[in-house]
């Protein structure tokens, strides 16, 4: 099943051209994000092993020979404990209107749980009737289930699973995938562009997100610390890039040494929460620039100096202005 880089979709001329978008949802962690960027080929979403990375529904383009899709991605959908928890949910639903295409992940490695069933429940209520003599759900959209983590399972194990997936709902089509060891990434491009109703181009062939520089950057800045700093501050940071200063274009000072400058502010819950960020004589801010060098540079279009500042907003998860403020 093993895809090469080059696998691409092959067209014979006669094939429509097809275009729209994908919701792809599924419980927190179970490979949203990493398919996503497995899909695209390059880091748009950020991915970690806690659960609630992903607070935005980050929208990635997918470009083939003969589609294109914009895949998007949501946060997991869970039962809110914070009104955090409840705007993420709030984002999913805005996420799902509109849709031509549902990607529900289902990981291979867990079992089917009350969490995947309340998922299912909601997307019946929005996307599929119920046939009054049948009793079956007659979907208005294609519902796709794409097993995750395959790499976790032997073959034996695998083909039980995919039953039992089959059998969970009346979904269009079953695709397992492994998108860390990229196993058959290929196979769910093709199964998601087959699914696509006709449409035109929507985006220029190399644009791979609509998101605004800004919002990538915080993203990416975001990542970077959930990485650097393992396990001391799962939820609390929340990031904003408040500005982009150009050379040339702004009275920024900053910008004299020939760089963009762009300001970020970075906020924690609590005052005790600081010194964790910045670290023992900065050294997390300092690997944070160092990691993001190369990809803000790409975003910003030109070379660029990162200004990470700490700050606290306390209880930024609970508080509705602050959220709002932090652009929740
Ligand atoms: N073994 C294995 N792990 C994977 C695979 N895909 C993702 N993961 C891991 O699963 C964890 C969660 O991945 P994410 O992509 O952040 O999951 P998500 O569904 O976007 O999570 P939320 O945004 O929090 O809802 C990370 O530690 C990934 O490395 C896979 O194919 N195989
Ligand atoms: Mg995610």
């Amino acid at each position: 099943m093993t895809d090469s880089k080059n696998n691409e979709q092959q067209t014979d001329g006669k094939e429509p051209y097809r275009s729209g978008f994908v919701a792809v949802v599924g419980r927190p962690n179970v490979g949203k994000s990493t398919l996503i960027n497995s899909l695209i080929g390059t880091q748009i979403a950020i991915a970690s092993s806690r659960p609630e990375t992903t607070r935005k529904a980050i929208r990635g383009i997918l470009t083939t020979d003969n589609a294109q899709l914009v895949l998007v991605d949501t946060p997991g959908i869970h039962r809110p404990r914070t009104l955090l928890g409840q705007r993420l949910n709030d984002v999913v639903d805005e996420s799902l209107s509109d849709v031509d295409e549902i990607a529900f992940l289902l990981p291979a490695d867990q079992e089917i749980g009350p969490g995947d069933k309340r998922i299912l429940s909601r997307l019946r209520s929005e996307f599929a009737r119920k046939d009054e003599k049948t009793g079956k759900f007659i979907w208005k959209v294609p519902l796709i289930a794409i097993v995750t983590k395959i790499d976790e399972l032997n073959r034996q194990e695998l083909m039980a699973k995919l039953i039992e997936i089959s059998q969970f709902a009346d979904f269009t089509d079953v695709v397992p995938v492994s998108a860390l060891e990229r196993d058959n990434v290929a196979e769910v491009k093709r199964v998601l562009v087959e699914n696509m109703p006709e449409g035109p181009q929507m985006y220029p062939d190399d644009q791979i997100t609509e998101e605004k520089p800004e919002d990538t950057i915080a993203e990416l800045v975001r990542g970077a610390f959930l990485e650097e700093l393992d396990d001391e501050l799962p939820h609390s940071l929340a990031v904003v890039v408040d500005s982009i200063d150009r050379p040339g274009e702004s009275d920024n000072p900053e910008t004299e040494d020939g760089k963009a400058h762009v300001l970020v502010s970075i906020y924690v819950e609590r005052d005790s929460q600081k010194p964790i960020i910045i670290g023992h004589r900065a050294e997390h801010l300092v690997q944070v620039k160092k990691r993001l060098r190369t990809a803000v540079n790409r975003i910003v279009g030109q070379k660029s100096k990162l200004d990470l500042h700490v700050k606290v907003a306390k209880g930024w998860q609970s508080d509705p202005k602050q959220l709002e403020r932090l652009g929740f």
